[in-house]
């Protein structure tokens, strides 16, 4: 077989190229940045980048591309039509996800339940004033799409004594989750109803986008928290605002929007009964270890022939 290109758009550790060698010692490793990455498409074979990358001119410029793996659980800038009408296979990074995410839900939580938001508030202003706190502890969470993150979120949320309820399209058992609904629209809005807490762990798709509007968060309790670490398009925005300025929900703890960066005019910024976190909630040092071992798995089962884990359809976006 001719030497394989692999062009990767994310600065690599040595240990990540040795992980990737040691699963296929004769492959070449170009490693790009934004400047650099169109000029290797005409040799590239896999490419390996990010879910929220733009892709679609340097797949236009790659003939001999046959594979495009993203470091990221979400794939929403890799599904053109191009890709979707061709072989190419696509894999995705979901399943590394859970640690990081579950840490940043639980601690946003954390962050409203003992009022540490209007603290650091205060605390900017030399305020000393005793604020209402609360516990987590037997509060209802709703987690909205029980894959690998929500199950991690579950884990930890009966841990700390909350009740876990969760949608998901099959009903499966669940060793964390105290009430599973299916995920049609009525069944969401009773879980929605019953929640100190909500949870989007959902994929952007055509049927989740704007799933969460006006409807959905008028149900929720006035006390309601809702927590969005999946794609912001699945929340209406504009629906959300309305319903903090309303007061309809208490407060939400945002990591993902509809447009990223959030844009500085965006009334979100200045609400004191919102946590804004710029689309970190999976980081850490050990994001890439992970996800670079998982590509040199998938590696290995690409050029042995063998079924590739994490396939994502091209057509379901997931
Ligand atoms: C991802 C993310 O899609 O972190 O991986 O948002």
């Amino acid at each position: 077989m001719a030497t394989l290109n692999i062009v990767v758009f994310n600065p690599l550790a040595d240990r990540h190229i040795e992980l990737i060698k040691a699963a296929e010692p004769t492959v070449n490793i170009i490693v790009c940045d934004e400047k650099t990455i169109r000029e290797h498409m005409p040799e590239c074979h896999i490419l390996t980048t990010w879910g929220w990358a733009e892709t679609r001119h340097l797949y236009q410029a790659a003939p001999h591309l046959e594979w495009i793996h993203a470091l990221s659980a979400g794939v929403e800038k890799l599904l053109f039509p191009e890709i979707q009408g061709a072989d190419t296979i696509l894999t995705n990074s979901k399943g590394i996800h859970g640690i990081p995410v579950s840490e940043h839900v639980l601690a946003m939580m954390l962050a409203f339940s003992r009022g540490l938001n209007l603290s650091i508030q205060q605390q900017q202003a030399r305020i000393w004033k005793r604020i209402p706190t609360n516990e987590l502890h037997e509060h209802t969470l709703a987690i909205i799409g029980l894959g690998a993150i929500g199950r991690e979120i579950a884990k930890k949320a009966k841990a700390l004594g909350m009740t876990v309820l969760a949608s998901k399209q099959e009903m499966t058992t669940e060793l964390f989750v105290d009430k599973l609904y299916p995920s049609d629209n009525d069944s969401m809005l009773e879980m929605l109803s019953q929640a100190d807490f909500v949870v989007i762990a959902l994929p952007l798709t055509e049927d989740t986008e704007n799933l969460i509007g006006l409807k959905q968060l008028s149900v929720m309790k006035p006390s309601a928290y809702l927590f969005n670490i999946a794609r912001g398009a699945i929340i209406n925005e504009a629906d959300l605002v309305t319903a903090l300025e309303q007061k309809l929900i208490r407060g939400a703890g945002l990591d993902v929007f509809a447009h990223e960066p959030l844009p500085e005019s965006s009334p979100l910024w200045a609400m004191p009964n919102v946590i804004i976190t710029p689309h970190v909630a999976a980081l850490s040092p050990a994001y890439l270890d992970r996800a670079i071992k998982l590509f040199a798995d998938n590696l290995t089962r690409f050029i042995q022939g063998r079924d590739m884990i994490n396939l994502v359809d091209k057509v379901k976006g997931y």
